[in-house]
């Protein structure tokens, strides 16, 4: 579905809904370019805000209750204002419940309000969804009962409902981007300092084609929130408050003291960091061979060393290496599943979907889905 046609989805409804217009926010999911679970390291990533994500109205209540509603879960909660506890299972109702728990525990107070959203990112893609939904409620709530919050304290609160609310230990970049996101660029973040530049991207010949592998691993949170934990051990081995201010040499001398499966998730980490470094230069140089190459090393530090991708990812990265015409390919985001991102000459667009489709069918006997991205604005009120 298009912006435009989710946009006036979500407003029709909550017209139907409660006889009023409400407020719309609309909120972008994202991509990132390089520098994979570096951000809960305090390191570097480089996302864009992408042109899917999530149209939310919302308005004032007088009922004692607030009114949610989902239109893609077709499910709806009414929400106790006084009470923010997690209910039994995990969905999109925490993501509510975490921002408005998240806002008040500042000290704000939240009165009822009536909300409808929907979205167009795929979800379980790797794509963001999560962050899009966290940062389109704050928005909107700051919005309409005056908080005065910044926007580094909206994705801080954003950033916590994930964590107190969803259970998954994240770091910054996802909220940043789809807060921050700029049309036609994308954001090197230092999360260290919340410091970044708006970065253009002239691909001019190529475009970014993601392929979703339409793979969720069940345990993904759970490997995630590993991976997270292997970071933190080895920190406190090292003295260090994050692996931001290790280095190798650093790593190299407590090699004998840690797993050697936490070492290797250090390493990569510092190679990653690394990485973005060295992309960002390329970028700046117009060393399209080197912004491939560091692409392909990126996925396999995250395949062989952080141990996140999967059979299908890798397969499909394995494939872009055959292809002349791709300049580099990884597997995006938290990993076990969803999409891998590919710098496709534009001209050979076509035949990449051809032959992905098809060597992705062949292979699994399932559908993968390819889509090109846009990088567009982040989160805003729409007009
Ligand atoms: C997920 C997390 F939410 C991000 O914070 C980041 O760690 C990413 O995985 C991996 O780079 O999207």
């Amino acid at each position: 579905m298009k912006n435009s046609e989710l946009i006036v989805t979500v407003q029709e409804k909550f017209l139907q809904e409660f006889d009023q217009k409400g407020l719309m926010v609309f909120s972008p999911g994202r991509i990132n370019l390089i520098g994979e679970h570096t951000d809960y390291n305090n390191g570097f990533v480089f996302p864009a805000a992408i042109d899917k994500g999530i149209a939310l109205a919302i308005e004032k209540s007088e009922q004692p209750h607030s009114r949610i509603l989902s239109l893609d879960m077709e499910d709806e909660m009414l929400m106790d204002m006084d009470n923010f506890a997690q209910g039994e299972s995990l969905s999109w109702k925490s993501y509510i419940k975490g921002v408005v728990a998240e806002i008040t525990k500042m000290g704000h107070t939240i009165p009822a309000f009536n909300c409808v959203f929907k979205g167009n990112i795929p979800v379980g893609a790797g794509l963001s969804s999560s962050a899009a939904l966290e940062n389109s409620l704050g928005f909107a709530l700051n919005e309409l009962y005056d908080l005065d919050l910044n926007k580094e304290q909206l994705i801080r609160i954003s950033q916590r409902a994930e964590h107190n609310y969803v259970g998954v230990q994240c770091g910054i970049m996802d909220q940043f981007a789809s807060m921050f996101g700029k049309k036609d660029h994308a954001l090197f973040l230092d999360c260290k300092t919340l410091e970044s530049l708006e970065v253009p991207i002239p691909l001019v010949d190529y475009e970014i084609v993601l392929v979703n592998s339409n793979v969720k691993h069940d345990l993904a949170e759970s490997a995630y929130n590993d991976r997270f934990q292997s970071c933190q051990e080895i920190c406190v081995k090292l003295g260090k408050e994050s692996l931001r201010e290790a280095t190798l040499v650093d790593l190299e001398q407590i090699k004998p003291q840690v797993a050697y499966q936490d070492y290797v998730k250090g390493l990569f980490v510092l190679q990653e960091n690394e990485r973005v470094l060295n992309f960002k230069s390329a970028l700046e140089n117009n060393d399209l061979d080197r912004v491939g190459e560091l692409l392909y090393e990126s996925h396999e530090g995250l395949s062989n060393l952080y141990e996140v991708s999967c059979e299908e990812l890798d397969f499909l990265v394995d494939l872009a290496k055959q292809k002349p015409y791709v300049l580099g390919s990884r597997m995006m985001g938290g990993g076990f599943g969803g999409c891998t991102i590919n710098i496709v000459r534009k001209s050979e667009c076509d035949e990449f979907e051809y032959a992905f489709a098809k060597a992705f069918k062949t292979k699994y006997h399932k559908d993968c889905s390819i889509y090109k991205v846009a990088l567009s604005e982040g989160t805003r009120v729409i007009a």
